[in-house]
């Protein structure tokens, strides 16, 4: 690690007020151009242990930058791992309010529930399916703590990959129900179908996205829990949106998400 413990706790104050007051900030990379992967993930966590201090449940995990579509988007070469909290969920259908975000974006997931706990390393796409009690389809808000969405990959790991709501919903399938690689999307806002993609968008399958965070969480000695929420990864670019929008997914045989910007 590159940078010492007092300086994680103040980075990751600094990002996790951002998130909460709806204010961009710079990228920590501009201050602290050595700090390394450790440093990153370690900022990340010092947010979570701040959330989980004031009483926040951590509900879910994610994937991020798992596509081709996403990587280009936002110029990085690595997937990368966060969290999602309680306050993040939107019901089914339910508001998001864009007054408590910066700049909100849209991406169209598949969303995967365990039953089995996941541990890597070696962990891959047939443990995954395997250890999987439903897929189902998910809208991950994300709005990047970063000036005009612009960051680099450790940037973005320290602050929880952008993470900020999701929906989840639709038609709970078990993964023996459906092929994950050719599954369908059609993403629309306010009716109009907007981005269409499949599932093989996702690192050739969105379950690879799981293996690869339960092969990250066990270099850190850690597992996927049993009974885990993830989000595997936008399939497309994520979309920006505004208040009056209304988004909804659909994933064939998996029925349709949706939210409203209010
Ligand atoms: O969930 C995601 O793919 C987002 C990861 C962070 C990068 C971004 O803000 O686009
Ligand atoms: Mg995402």
């Amino acid at each position: 690690m590159k940078i010492d413990q007092g300086t994680i706790e103040r980075l990751a104050a600094h990002l996790e007020s951002c998130e909460l007051e709806a204010r961009d900030t710079g990228k920590i990379t501009d201050e602290y151009p050595d700090m390394d992967w450790d440093d990153a993930y370690a900022i990340q966590d010092a947010i979570r242990q701040r959330k989980v201090g004031r009483g926040c449940r951590i509900v879910g995990l994610k994937a991020g930058l798992t596509s081709h579509a996403k990587m280009k988007q936002m110029g990085v070469e690595t997937p990368c791992f966060g969290f999602i909290a309680d306050y993040m969920a939107v019901p089914e259908g339910g508001e998001c309010k864009v007054a408590e975000l910066i700049h909100p974006k849209v991406e169209p997931e598949i969303a995967f529930v365990t039953k089995h706990a996941l541990r890597g390393p070696g962990c891959h796409i047939g443990a995954v399916l395997a250890a999987t009690d439903f897929v189902m389809p998910g809208i991950e808000v994300i709005d990047s703590r970063y000036r005009d969405f612009k960051f680099d990959l450790k940037s973005v790991i320290a602050d929880n990959t952008s993470a900020a709501r999701f929906v989840v919903g639709g038609r709970p399938v078990a993964v023996s129900e459906v092929d994950l690689r050719t599954v369908g999307i059609v993403l629309e806002v306010n009716g109009e179908a907007v981005s269409f993609g499949a599932g093989a968008a996702v690192l050739g399958h969105p379950a690879a996205a799981i293996a690869m965070l339960a092969n990250h969480l066990a270099k850190r000695g850690e597992e996927i829990p049993a009974g885990s929420l993830i989000l595997s990864g936008g399939i497309t670019e994520a979309l920006a949106v505004k208040a009056g929008d209304a988004v909804t997914l659909r994933v064939q045989g998996m029925g349709s998400v949706g939210l409203r910007f209010v």
